[in-house]
């Protein structure tokens, strides 16, 4: 197989960037390792910033999300206690509600109705090469293939392999993991419009969020290796509630529980984002802890830098970006990551944590819901960063 980009992984970032590189008339084939149900089936991110949705609707994917899309101009955020509101919407930027499946959906779907090529159960073996004329080698039922291009465009992940072969990408990756993981569900119960956000609870995390009109997504803070079984629903929803207390007595909308899964919650950067002809997008690069709504968007914006630095190489010879690729994304990343942090290190409870710490957790809180600095700082960063390309 020839093709001009080779992109392996099927997720936000490498099915973004086929998007982009397709609207510019360069051939593109996504080389992903699962199948195509469970790509669609798989649950995560939810919250999409406007700089998100304005891509998606540039290149023609913005139909179901302008209908299906639920905006978030508030927040509610709990602690000690006592719900404190703050708006997030600024100059007609907000937050929209969107799950990752239905992005995910929606781009295959485009594709899929122009007839381009994502080769599904196609797990990459190896690269070669990548310095002058790329190979990628992949396993597709039981057979070794060969895909030979330009460039290799390596969105496969945390765990993907595209990251292994950038020689200093060890030395140049930073890592931070939290002592706690999110036992997160999926639940048949119209979200509550007075019971939502993030709550600091001394048990420890809540966070109520809407996947669509009738589909809750909430989370539990909880051990690193929590059993997901281990609660009976009833249970799981009466610790919410626990931890979702304030003073206006009322409960969360409760209903049957459809899916539950853990996510590790860590924070991670790798500075070396390229070699050769190969560079690497999203999760492959980093990851941040899920309390920021930050993983899905941050790989959008990669995926726009990538497609802008291969358009330039291709059309027009000129590799300024190309050559400024890992910078530029790095100038988005390390803030985001930063931020995501910060509202990891002030809603969780940390093993050991004293009173002296929790109080100093309430005054960041009380400094971003409560001071003017504060909650512009806030709004600005929840709502994302501006791009550079
Ligand atoms: P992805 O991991 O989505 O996609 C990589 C793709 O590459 C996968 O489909 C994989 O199968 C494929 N692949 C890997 N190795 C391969 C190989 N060798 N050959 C071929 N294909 C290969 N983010 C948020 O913003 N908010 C959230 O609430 C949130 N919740 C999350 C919950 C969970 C449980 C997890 C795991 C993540 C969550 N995230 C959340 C982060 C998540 O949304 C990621 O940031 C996002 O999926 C990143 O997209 P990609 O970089 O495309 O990587």
């Amino acid at each position: 197989m020839k093709t001009e980009v080779g992109i392996i992984g099927a997720g936000p970032a490498g099915l973004m960037l086929a998007r982009i590189l397709q609207h510019h008339g360069i051939d593109t084939v996504i080389l992903e390792r699962r199948s195509r149900d469970y790509v669609l089936g798989r649950i995560r991110a939810g919250v999409l910033e406007q700089g998100t949705v304005d891509t998606l609707k540039a290149y023609g994917i913005g139909e179901r999300l302008m209908q299906e899309g639920i905006p978030m101009d508030s927040m509610q955020i709990r602690w000690n206690g006592e719900r404190h509101d703050i708006v997030i919407t600024e100059n007609g930027r907000r937050l929209t509600t969107y799950g990752q499946a239905k992005v995910v959906r929606d781009l295959i779907e485009q594709r899929e109705a122009d007839g381009l090529p994502i080769v599904f159960e196609a797990a990459v073996d190896r690269l070669e090469d990548i310095e002058n004329a790329p190979k990628i080698y992949f396993t597709q039922d039981g057979e070794t293939r060969r895909l030979a291009c330009a460039f290799v465009a390596g969105c496969d992940g945390y765990r993907g392999i595209s990251r292994s072969y950038i020689p200093d990408a060890k030395q140049k990756s930073f890592l931070r993991e939290y002592p706690f993981s999110w036992f997160g569900i999926l639940a048949e119960a119209t979200p509550h419009k007075e019971k939502r956000g993030f709550s600091h609870s001394s048990r420890g995390l809540a966070v109520v969020s809407a996947r669509s009109k009738s589909i809750g997504r909430l989370y539990l803070q909880v051990e690193p290796d929590f059993d997901v079984n281990a609660l009976s629903d009833e249970e799981i929803w009466d610790e919410l509630d626990l931890r979702m207390e304030d003073s206006s007595g009322q409960r969360l909308n409760r209903g049957p529980i459809i899916e539950r899964n853990l996510a590790r919650l860590r924070g991670f950067v790798c500075e070396a984002m390229q070699h050769g002809k190969l560079l690497i997008a999203g999760d492959a690069a980093h990851i941040v802890p899920p309390s920021g709504a930050k993983g899905l968007n941050l790989a959008i914006g990669d995926a726009r830098v990538m497609a802008e630095a291969l358009r330039s190489c291709l059309k027009t010879g000129d590799s300024r970006i190309f050559q400024e690729y890992t910078q530029i994304c790095l100038r988005r990343i390390w803030p985001t990551v930063h931020w995501s942090c910060s509202m990891s290190d002030t809603f969780h409870v940390f093993p050991g944590q004293t009173e002296f710490d929790t109080r100093m957790q309430y005054q960041r809180l009380n400094h971003w819901m409560h001071t003017e600095v504060g909650a512009r700082r806030f709004r600005a960063s929840m709502l994302g960063l501006p791009y550079e390309i």
